[in-house]
């Protein structure tokens, strides 16, 4: 089943930031608790956008967010500082996003990471910055699976982000990140595929409906997660109708239900 990264709670979004700056647990709880009954499977958490005010303000948002949360949290930030402080503090076993390559997170990521319980959205970037192949794009996943491997994460416990470009900037970028994804799937089948999307319509008008048909490309190169809006019902539709389509819903029983509730419409 397609997971789904409930990416709304990010002090990036000027309501969130008001929310969290004014300390409106209420506005925040409302936030979360629909996310939930839209499907969500994880709710990111991001509290970086008021410089200066990251800690603090993550501490605040999973005190605020965790009495409600039926559902594991995805800890977002670059900072493995806030990414260990955030950690000590969940209940549930989180979602770690992220770790990457580049020397200095990666260096203090992994001996933190060694043994733990929790999954990792690992990100195709390194010290020489975004992929520029899908060849790049594999070995850059594979370095990451197998050293996370070696700390005792199972692959099967990793998502890997192949780092969405835009289109608008190279024809090609789409097609590279579709190749990737079908060569990481061939060589790790257990490994889990996730990203953000909206990067791919970046420049372009008209975003969402780019957005919507590369998740359903996506979707069938191996991507089984992302990180995107649950509120947004066009999306969440079009994701649970190609999940169907690619043979993952019993007798359509989720398709139908989802119709049924009205959470999917044409
Ligand atoms: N990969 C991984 N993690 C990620 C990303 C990724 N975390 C952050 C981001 N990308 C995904 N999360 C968001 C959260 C909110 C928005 C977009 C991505 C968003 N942006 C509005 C905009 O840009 O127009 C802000 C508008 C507003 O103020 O509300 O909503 O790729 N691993």
């Amino acid at each position: 089943m397609f997971e789904i990264i409930g990416e709304r709670i990010n002090t990036s979004r000027k309501l969130v930031q008001a929310a969290v700056s004014h300390r409106d647990s209420d506005y925040i709880i409302d936030d979360v608790k629909k996310q939930q009954a839209a499907g969500a499977t994880f709710i990111d958490v991001n509290a970086g956008a008021r410089i200066g005010h990251e800690e603090e303000d993550m501490r605040w948002l999973l005190d605020t967010i965790q009495p409600v949360c039926e559902i594991p949290l995805a800890l977002d930030s670059p900072d493995p500082a806030i990414l260990e402080m955030a950690f000590a503090m969940v209940e549930k076993p989180p979602m770690i996003n992220s770790i990457s390559l580049e020397k200095e997170r990666f260096d203090a990521m992994m001996p933190f990471l060694n043994a733990k319980d929790c999954k990792v959205i690992a990100l195709c970037m390194d010290d020489a910055g975004m992929p520029e192949s899908a060849g790049d794009i594999l070995a850059r996943a594979k370095t990451l699976v197998e050293e996370l491997n070696k700390i005792g994460i199972p692959t099967a416990n990793i998502y890997v982000d192949p780092l969405v470009q835009p289109i608008s900037t190279d024809s090609n970028k789409g097609v590279m990140v579709l190749d990737a994804v079908r060569a990481i799937k061939a060589e790790f089948p257990e490994v889990h595929i996730t990203g953000g999307l909206s990067n791919i319509s970046y420049g372009l008008p008209e975003r969402h409906i780019i957005n919507r048909t590369f998740v359903t490309l996506m979707m069938d190169a191996g991507m089984d997660s992302a990180i995107i809006d649950p509120l947004d019902n066009k999306i969440m539709s079009t994701i649970r109708t190609a999940d169907m389509l690619l043979g993952h819903d019993q007798f359509c029983m989720k398709y139908l239900k989802c119709v049924r509730s009205g959470t999917i419409k044409s």
